[in-house]
């Protein structure tokens, strides 16, 4: 398998740390064909802590310690400028996203088939498991709402592959949690997009840190980018 960078990132996950870790080394690939790359933004437990511990231990580990507004696209792109591989995966570190889903969501980039592959929830074969009703209802309305505009059931996956070059396309002023949709409506008509089936598994150490606000966030930027598209596609038609 050829070589991938794992962007994870992280706010008070230190009960996750070990647990991550342990699965994603336990899997059938090579330690050599990836690299992980924690984004820490100054989480107030011992997560960093228990990632240098793990630096010891495996060399392809590295830990980025944001000191600027904790933000998680701002996280992922930190993460990616510092990726040494062309195909990046963006994962959360709550043992959430299924890590022995990693070969079938970067294969089909390394097959150069596909430039963007979504880890979806959302899919025949896709799940998410043991998420209170309300969660379930708010993620399935945000792929919802996404949908028309971006051509995929699950942009709002936290868990997707992309080539690295695209990253340099997000906004500027994107901001909040919905990194993927930012990818996918910044390069509209422009990705090979694939989706995978993954079965999304509900945290079970720590808690959950999306608020009202990134939900806000969302939506303010959804009604923007959906809006410039739609202003957009209306020129194109007065041409
Ligand atoms: N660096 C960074 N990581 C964050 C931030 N907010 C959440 N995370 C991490 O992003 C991942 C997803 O967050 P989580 O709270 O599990 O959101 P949920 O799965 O939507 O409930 C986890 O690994 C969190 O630790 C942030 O502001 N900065
Ligand atoms: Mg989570």
């Amino acid at each position: 398998m050829s070589e991938f960078s794992i962007v994870i990132p992280t706010l008070n996950e230190a009960e996750n740390i070990d647990f991550l870790l342990t699965r994603l080394f336990a899997l059938n690939l090579s330690p050599h064909s990836f690299e992980v790359i924690f984004v820490d933004d100054g989480s107030n437990d011992d997560t960093p802590e228990k990632i240098r511990a793990w630096q010891n231990h495996a060399k392809k580990i590295s830990l980025i310690e944001r000191k600027d507004r904790p933000d998680l696209i701002a996280s992922v792109l930190a993460g990616a400028a510092r990726a040494n591989n062309h195909v990046i995966v963006v994962m959360d570190a709550d043992l959430s996203h299924p890590a022995e889903r990693l070969s079938a969501i970067v294969s089909p980039i390394f097959d150069d088939k596909f430039d963007v592959v979504i880890g979806s929830r959302y899919i025949h074969g896709g799940s998410t498991e043991n998420w209170p009703l309300h969660r379930k209802l708010l993620s399935r309305m945000g792929s919802w709402l996404a949908r028309p505009f971006c051509d995929v059931n699950d942009a709002t996956s936290g868990f997707f592959a992309f080539r690295r070059e695209f990253a340099q396309t997000i906004s500027q002023k994107a901001h909040g949690y919905k990194i993927l949709f930012e990818l996918l409506m910044a390069n509209k008509g422009k990705l090979r997009v694939a989706e995978v089936p993954i079965c999304f598994s509900n945290r079970i150490h720590g808690t959950s840190k999306l608020s009202f606000t990134h939900q806000r966030t969302y939506l303010q930027r959804l009604v923007t980018l959906t809006g410039s598209a739609a202003i957009g596609l209306k020129k194109r038609r007065d041409k």
